[in-house]
């Protein structure tokens, strides 16, 4: 709920709320309430314009255009999917409607009550209407509210654009695997080599849609594959049927700020959703240099005193069974390393 407006009028406060609702996919639907705090409103007269550039949606799901609410037995309504339409919401046998009128640039209307019973729902907060645009859209509120108290007398209200955010941005996570074939991930910050990286495809990622020129690790950009250009490679690093891609980031390249025991990588689809994936490293002191990265596993695992562990490039040249033989000896590593 976000109040979007507060006036006040001796001593009577007027406020209006908006919240969103449920709507069309790409749109926002929002229910504007009107709240008084002992007074009766006898009447209101609204306008909704449509910001530069934006439009109200005035068409509900079936195709059909409404002013006025789903389940209105005075405007016979009844049983309308109006979910994601811009309308007023209300429903009185003794409304009286001196105008109305709607369009993709407004939506505008003048009522006032009658008296009895009707009026008593006027008294605390009253859903006035419903707006619905295309996220990201504005619409701004203007135009008078009567109150029981006042005669009648329409007072006048001012309100600020109604903003129609955008969607929190979606953040798609990524399994990456920083050395693939190591699990504690040196990495000596001096470095001028190259940092092997895997992003491992899932059922929710297609890493061949990945935009590998987005990517970046800590301030590292992708090295190209020798003369080919080649950002990356496709291939199906840890045997699950399902493509992965791995990567060389330039370590010179390493950010002044890189974390010293994770890094994140960032980066986006070809259509544009955000990517984000970290994985933990072990910073090796300045002076241990691994000249040649493809060795760097290996090296890894004979300093541990354990198996040594194939390059990374070579995982996908290994049969199924290499793999699970791989995996065994990787375990095998840690048991020795505890
Ligand atoms: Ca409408
Ligand atoms: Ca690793
Ligand atoms: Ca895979």
């Amino acid at each position: 709920m976000l109040a979007i407006a507060t006036t006040a009028n001796a001593a009577i406060t007027h406020s209006v709320t908006s919240s969103a609702t449920a709507g069309l996919a790409g749109y926002t639907t929002w229910d504007v309430s009107f709240t008084t705090d002992t007074d009766l409103i006898s009447g209101f007269n609204i306008v909704v314009t449509a910001d530069t550039g934006s439009a109200l949606n005035q068409v509900n799901p079936a195709g059909i255009a409404t002013i006025f609410e789903d389940a209105n037995v005075f405007f016979a309504f009844v049983n309308m999917d109006v979910s994601a339409d811009t309308q007023f919401h209300y429903a009185s046998s003794t409304l009286t409607i001196a105008s109305s009128s709607e369009s993709a640039t407004d939506l505008s209307g003048a009522f006032t009550w009658s008296g009895g019973t009707n009026d008593a729902r006027m008294a605390a907060t009253v859903n006035v209407l419903q707006i619905c645009m295309a996220d990201g859209n504005h619409a701004v509120l203007s135009g008078s509210i009567s109150v029981a108290s006042q005669g009648g007398i329409p007072i006048d209200m001012a309100f600020p654009d109604i903003p129609i955010p955008l969607p929190e941005p979606i953040t798609l996570s990524l399994l990456m695997d920083i050395r693939p074939g190591s699990d504690s991930n040196p990495v000596n910050s001096k470095s001028n080599g190259a940092l092997p990286v895997a992003i491992y495809g899932t059922d929710d990622i297609d890493v061949t849609e990945i935009d590998l020129e987005t990517l970046m690790l800590e301030g590292m950009s992708l090295r190209e594959k020798g003369k080919s250009g080649k950002l990356g490679t496709f291939e199906d690093i840890n045997g699950d049927s399902i493509v992965d891609l791995l990567l060389h980031f330039e370590m010179s390249e390493l950010s002044f700020n890189a974390s010293s025991d994770e890094y994140t990588l960032s980066g986006m689809m070809l259509d544009g959703m955000a990517l984000e994936g970290s994985d933990s490293i072990r910073s090796v002191p300045h002076g241990v240099v691994f000249a040649d990265p493809d060795t760097l596993a290996a090296s890894w695992g004979n300093a541990a005193g354990g198996a040594t562990i194939p390059e990374p490039a070579s995982l996908s040249l290994l049969a199924a069974g290499g793999l699970a033989m791989l995996r065994r000896r990787s375990t095998q590593v840690l048991r020795c390393r505890r």
